[in-house]
């Protein structure tokens, strides 16, 4: 047992009675040193918990291999455990809270019995923000200890922000066996709780990310006025100096990482964008009747493959050292590789199961779901603002998803509230950040079916509400950079070149583009968007990643039909109105 370094009241006793519970033989208390993190690592690597890379290449960095079904978000066993199943809503699994606690508690009790419960205090949102919260995590997981360091203010900074208050987040993980058998994700957002069990996965056990800053976090956002959106924040900065901050909302696995970190093709070189934050966004009406953005997050727990020079330079930059790496393959000299990271693939890897790979293996050598988790402070685009208190006046917020068919490049929506249904119709193609089928199209209203901490149907309309205290509202837009033709080949080269239309959004926010009407939205006319030196790109197929097909359009309308059905009893009827409205235009 180390010493307590709180004398917080509340603190002490949840921790004595989750050590009662779970019966740990020592409670560690976390306090975010230096030394504290060599000590940690040094005992993960004794017992085989992480193997220590290759430190000349890749200094500060280690791996970390999961159970085979312990890769992913586990939807189905997510919960939100609130009085009612309506308060919950259809698209989210509920269980009554008593029912729930009383589950758990049989699965947590005596969970920990030769094992060390780790008390980690950690910040969401940076020190001194009207918006940052503060949450404590009682975990058995050492590599839950080191990866929280990575992703959010750890340690004694969250302690001086509590001060003697009762204001935190409440967050038990019991690793338990593992089995999936076991596993829950529950949320009690009445109590700021959250419970998670039997599993080791990033996404459903670093408890201030998904589960604190999305879905107990979009539960507080409804009750205080704010929004807790799944969001990349960045900065463009234009020829001339000018910055507009813009977020954007695409499902997992869809290139938030990349469209954060985007570095700008040649002929637009002058142009600067910078990174605040690659996942999650808190945002809130300013005094000035602006709506404001902070990144909760301190690090980016990143998909890996696909990652490489000229997909993402700066996400490179980033990990090339302080990270964990986790289901990624190894090379025999202790380096990372996983597919798409080089053209060619090394002769020679340990895959992400420990077995012996070669080129000619059936299965890929690095899971599909393999991540980086490392510091923001490592990205060379990190924009300085990521650490401002006050957060940054969004001027434009774009939805997207994965989708082969039907979805143009990009357009905007006419107003708020038509940016809000086009928001609430998001689609896209399955990915593996989740388990279930890949590349199979749902509806994931604004990325958030599996984050938002209540009712769909609500959360539409206090996205409606908070238009009146808005005086310059951000922009609405919707992007797909995943189109393609009829070979299959993506229509748009996306990448760096998305600051095209990254651009057209920038100036369509700054009333200085024009744009043309169609049934969709607007969008940008011939003369309005910037194709300048664009190698080995016929500008005639911009008329194909633009193209709206009405009667392909009239049989997508029908497809919104799915969820405004399932969520009827609660939809806003401006929603509904929209519906009616795109259907007249088509
Ligand atoms: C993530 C996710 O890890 O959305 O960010 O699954
Ligand atoms: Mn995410």
């Amino acid at each position: 047992m180390t010493k307590p370094n709180t004398a917080n009241p509340a603190v002490l006793r949840w921790v004595e009675e989750t050590a009662k519970l779970c019966q740990p033989d020592r409670v560690f208390w976390c306090d975010g040193s230096e030394s504290e993190k060599d000590a940690l690592i040094d005992e993960a690597v004794a017992r085989g918990i992480l193997i220590r890379l290759n430190q000349k290449k890749l200094p500060g960095c280690y791996y970390h291999r999961s159970t085979v079904d312990d890769v992913a978000r586990s939807e189905a066993r997510t919960f939100i455990c609130v009085p009612t199943s309506e308060e919950a809503g259809p698209t989210n699994n509920w269980m009554a809270p008593a029912e729930m606690y009383s589950k758990l508690r049989g699965l947590c009790a005596g969970a920990m019995r030769g094992r060390t419960m780790y008390v980690i205090p950690y910040l969401m949102g940076p020190l001194g923000s009207p918006l940052t919260k503060v949450g404590l995590e009682l975990t058995d997981s050492i590599y839950v200890v080191l990866s929280m360091r990575i992703m959010t203010r750890m340690g004694q900074i969250a302690y001086e922000h509590l001060g003697q208050g009762e204001d935190f987040n409440h967050g038990l993980h019991c690793m338990l066996d593992v089995n999936p058998k076991n596993r829950y994700i529950a949320h009690f957002p009445q109590d700021n709780t959250i419970i998670s069990t039997s599993s080791n996965y990033g996404g459903n056990v670093l408890l201030g990310k998904k589960c604190l800053a999305l879905r107990i976090g979009s539960w507080l956002a409804n009750k205080e006025g704010w929004l807790a959106e799944h969001m990349l924040i960045l900065s463009a900065e234009s020829p001339s100096g000018e910055k507009t901050y813009v977020t954007a909302a695409f499902p997992s696995a869809c290139g938030k990482t990349n469209f954060a970190m985007l570095v700008p093709p040649p002929h637009l070189a002058a142009w600067k964008i910078r990174t605040i934050g690659d996942d999650i966004a808190w945002m809130k009406p300013g005094a000035d009747g602006r709506l404001y953005a902070i990144n909760p997050e301190a690090g980016y727990f990143g998909v890996a493959p696909g990652t490489n020079r000229r997909t993402n330079p700066n996400a490179m930059d980033t990990i090339s050292r302080d990270t964990i790496y986790t289901n990624v393959a190894l090379t025999p000299d202790l380096d990372v590789w996983w597919e798409g990271k080089t053209d060619q693939p090394p002769a020679e890897l340990t895959d992400w199961k420990g077995n012996r790979w070669t080129p000619g293996s059936p299965e890929p050598a690095a899971h599909p779901n393999s991540r980086f988790c490392a510091p923001m402070k490592n990205n060379p685009a990190l924009a300085p603002e990521a650490d401002d208190p006050n957060g940054v006046p969004i001027s434009a917020i774009i939805f997207g998803g994965r989708r082969s068919t039907a979805i143009p490049l990009v357009y905007q929506a006419f107003n708020w509230i038509h940016g809000v249904y086009v928001g609430a119709c998001m689609s896209s193609e399955t990915t593996a950040a989740a388990t279930g089928e890949v590349g199979k199209i749902r509806r994931d209203p604004m990325a958030m079916l599996p984050f938002c901490g209540y009712n769909m149907g609500q959360y539409f309309r206090h996205w409606l509400l908070l238009r009146k205290r808005l005086c310059v509202p951000p922009r609405i837009f919707y992007v797909n950079w995943f189109r393609r033709d009829s070979t299959g080949k993506f229509i748009w080269p996306g990448f760096g070149e998305n600051m095209r239309v990254l651009k057209w959004i920038v100036e369509r926010t700054h009333g200085r583009a024009d744009a043309v009407e169609t049934p969709l939205g607007w969008v940008p006319g011939p003369r309005d968007f910037d194709l300048g030196g664009m190698s080995g790109f016929d500008p005639a197929a911009m008329a194909k990643a633009q193209e709206i097909g009405l009667e392909e359009w009239r049989r997508e309308a029908l497809t919104h039909d799915d969820l405004m059905l399932k969520l009827y009893a609660d939809l806003p009827k401006e929603l509904l109105f929209q519906r009616e409205l795109l259907v007249a235009r088509l």
